[in-house]
């Protein structure tokens, strides 16, 4: 059972060709571009097959990319070429198939190891996604670290994902899980975070960026208090590494990381969780099977290395090939272009929904990503959902994952439009349109 394959072995470099591909037109976002020139929003719209078509009659107009975001035509040409020339299983055969599909999934972690500045490649455990990341931390990390009088601390603001596996190991071991609280206008209370913080704490678990309100926490202040208390930090980062200008996990000196694929422009299916070598080392599998043993008797296993100690069964090869595609395309763009015309089109969308009558933001934190949260008096965001809709527009209506957030601002529900790379000024317009049409019909 080999991980790494020689490259003299491999007589096609299918992997080159792939990335080659994306270089020869067949996409069209512009690499000439300088670094900081604004981003190209037609070429950028033109990468996005889906954004073509039409929703009840009109251009679609996609303000949901806070659950899922599109993808690009690098990322679907890839996956495309991965399954239909390379496709085997990994890490298993001699012959080149698999060989092929090993070197082009352990070039997705490679890519993937750059792009967040891990140290190593041992470092990055492919998951299904954040929620499956922050339940391996749960599970193998923090049920064998806590006990009784232990305490685990997140926030008020977190995704379900960060607040339930959190929960089911508190039950299991005895230790308390404690939510720091946040500021009317969605910032953390970092006095009550330092006062929160204590001898008693074992794990503090945060969102990078809220999804609910897009509220950038202060991440590296919080991290260097919790190690000066020698507690690690896991970063629940699905909402803050698409968006962004730079995620390095050594600068941030986090502990874990966690994000989703599909958040990025790639696939479902896939996500990461950056670990700590010393730590991951330490930490027993979570599950068992395939590909994450060295040698198994009925008496006894030993395991493999890491990563792969992490990684039972067959993994979503097509998946991580589709996330270093999306890599690939993020850096093609440049990530802080990205971030600042995200950052353009959320000034832009909170002047404008300022004047659309008796709406209200909700989440109006200084430093924010491209989200916003919005009620308009006397309309359920259900409607508001349903209305844009109408219109061709997706927005996100509900309590976004995020009820403990949702209870503190006293609403069962908010609607939330969340930008990303392909959204321009036109798509703020529409959605002003539509909120229009919304108080037009509900008075
Ligand atoms: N953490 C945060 C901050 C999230 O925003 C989400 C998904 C998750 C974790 C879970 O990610 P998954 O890929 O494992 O599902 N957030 C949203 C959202 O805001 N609307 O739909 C899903």
């Amino acid at each position: 059972m080999s991980r790494a394959v020689p490259a003299q072995s491999i007589q096609t470099r299918p992997i080159e060709a792939q990335a080659g591909e994306t270089r020869t037109g067949e996409t069209r976002t512009d690499e000439a571009q300088a670094p900081d020139s604004p981003l190209d929003e037609a070429q950028v719209r033109a990468d996005f097959p889906i954004l073509g078509r039409l929703v009840n009659g009109r251009r679609l107009v996609y303000l949901d990319s806070a659950a899922s975001s599109q993808r690009p035509r690098p990322v679907l040409q890839a996956v495309e070429r991965y399954e239909s020339t390379m496709h085997s299983n990994v890490h298993r055969g001699v012959h080149s198939l698999s060989q092929w599909a090993t070197e082009a999934y352990e070039q997705a972690r490679e890519r993937v190891r750059r792009f967040i500045n891990a140290r190593s490649v041992r470092e990055i455990v492919f998951v299904r996604g954040t929620t499956e990341a922050i339940n391996l931390v749960a599970h193998s990390y923090a049920r064998a670290e806590l006990g009784p009088g232990d305490e685990v601390l997140i926030t008020l603001l977190e995704h379900h994902s960060n607040i339930v596996p959190w929960q089911i190991v508190c039950a299991a071991t005895g230790a308390r899980l404690r939510a720091v609280p946040v500021l009317a206008n969605g910032e953390l209370d970092l006095a009550a975070y330092h006062s929160m913080l204590s001898d008693r704490t074992r794990l503090v678990a945060l969102a990078h960026v809220s999804n609910a309100l897009g509220t950038v926490l202060p991440v590296q202040e919080l991290i260097r208090a919790a190690h000066a208390r020698a507690v690690p930090v896991l970063l629940d980062g699905a909402q803050a590494i698409a968006h962004l200008p730079v995620v390095d996990v050594q600068a941030l000196d986090c502990d874990f990381y966690a994000f989703s694929a599909h958040k990025m422009y790639g696939p479902t299916g896939i996500g990461v969780l950056y670990g700590r070598e010393s730590l991951l080392a330490a930490m027993p599998p979570w599950q068992g099977g395939g590909d994450m043993i060295r040698s198994v008797s009925i008496e006894e296993t030993t395991y493999n290395e890491l990563p792969a100690k992490f990684e039972a069964g067959t993994p979503n090869i097509s998946g991580a090939v589709g996330l270093g595609a999306a890599v690939d395309y993020l850096e093609r763009l440049g990530r802080e272009r990205v971030a600042a015309h995200e950052q353009r089109l959320l000034e832009l969308a909170t002047s404008r929904l300022a004047s659309v009558p008796h709406l209200h933001l909700v989440g109006t934190a200084a430093h924010r990503a491209a989200v916003i949260s919005f009620t308009i008096d006397g309309v359920h965001p259900h409607d508001i959902g349903t209305v844009l809709d109408s219109e061709g527009i997706a927005v996100r209506t509900g309590h976004h994952c995020a009820m403990p957030l949702m209870q503190f601002y006293g609403l069962p529900a908010t609607a939330r439009a969340s930008f990303a790379v392909y959204n321009g000024a036109d798509d703020v317009e529409r959605l002003v349109a539509g909120l229009q049409r919304v108080r037009e019909l509900f008075g």
